[in-house]
């Protein structure tokens, strides 16, 4: 099997229970109180997650997908022969497949994800839909994985990130992620993303707030897993999705605002809430191709080509060192 575990994982569940309850009552004894956005995706909101990429009010999945299917040959001609391709948070396999179809002689593809049954099933599938390509999948959080890249190869490496995830981190630590990438890359690699770009308004909080209700429920999601996994007992009648775009920060605001005075008990700590006092779960960041340049820049990355649909929604950027 070529499966890779993070260094020092002892496959504990209920110590990863102890880090996640650890999380919820640091965040939540903050002010404003803060939840990271990582924990949105447990089972059941990988599933919403999945549900919210059909929306047809969120544009972003069958943007990049478009981008990506009418630029297929001059995107892999970018990346180049022999390439490792190595996916943060993988995705969607339809735009993997897309990518190794159209690769020249790719040599391997290294899927990172945090979720273990979602990286081995696609692994599985691709290593007899790819007998010639190694599949070598990591389980772990991303960024965790970067910090080691020694697991990488060590040539030819493209780091393969959509999804626009790199806009849910705050600019900083968007940068420092790119800083890492960069240094995983090498002098021989690159960096494909997709990033969100900047639109009316009316557009983005659209996407945010669908007519079908299925992002206030992956929101909400959030309370039944500290309920199930934290020993807590909100009511999730008690709170509501809130989102709106925050023009000044270029970013949508996502959180969850209690309806009433409450005490919630979260393994027999008491953390109360106001009435519409919030918790915040989510950044969504929108980039310009111009602001998008500048913060790779300043992580060592340039930009070699960029990508986008006709309505400029959404950007596929090839970078190197
Ligand atoms: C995963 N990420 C890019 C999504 C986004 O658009 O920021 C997460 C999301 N949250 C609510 N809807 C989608």
């Amino acid at each position: 099997e070529h499966l890779q575990k993070p260094d020092g994982d002892m496959g504990n569940a209920s110590l990863r229970d102890d880090v996640f309850l650890a999380d919820v009552l640091a965040g939540l004894s903050q002010t404003p109180k803060r939840l990271s956005s990582k924990y949105l995706y447990d089972e059941r909101g990988s599933a919403l997650f999945d549900q919210i990429c059909e929306l047809p009010e969120y544009y972003p999945t069958r943007t990049e997908l478009a981008i990506m299917e009418s630029n297929a040959v001059a995107i892999t001609r970018e990346i180049g022969p022999h390439a490792n391709v190595v996916e943060l948070g993988s995705g969607s396999s339809v735009k993997t497949r897309l990518l190794l179809d159209h690769l020249d002689q790719p040599r391997s593809y290294i899927p990172i994800d945090i979720s273990e049954d979602h990286v081995l099933a696609t692994a599985q599938q691709l290593r007899s839909e790819y007998p010639e390509i190694e599949i070598n999948p990591i389980i772990d959080d991303f960024c965790a994985a970067l910090e080691n890249s020694e697991r990488f190869p060590g040539d030819q490496v493209c780091v393969y990130f959509p999804g626009s995830t790199i806009g849910n981190f705050p600019p900083h630590d968007a940068q420092r992620l790119l800083h890492k990438i960069s240094d995983c890359c090498g002098v021989c690699g690159g960096l494909l993303i997709g990033f969100d770009l900047q639109k009316d308004i009316a557009v983005l909080e659209a996407a945010y707030n669908d007519a079908a209700g299925i992002t206030a429920e992956f929101s909400l999601n959030l309370l039944d897993r500290m309920n199930r996994e934290a020993g807590a007992n909100f009511d999730t009648g008690q709170f509501r999705h809130v989102a709106f775009y925050n023009a000044t920060a270029e970013r949508i605001e996502i959180f969850l605002e209690s309806e009433c005075d409450q005490i919630v008990r979260i393994d027999e700590i008491e953390i109360s809430f106001e009435k519409g006092e919030r918790i915040h779960t989510e950044y969504s960041h929108k980039y310009t191709i111009a602001g998008f340049t500048q913060m790779a820049s300043h992580a060592g990355l340039a930009v070699r080509r960029v990508w986008s649909d006709d309505q400029s929604y959404f950007a596929i950027m090839y970078l190197e060192n």
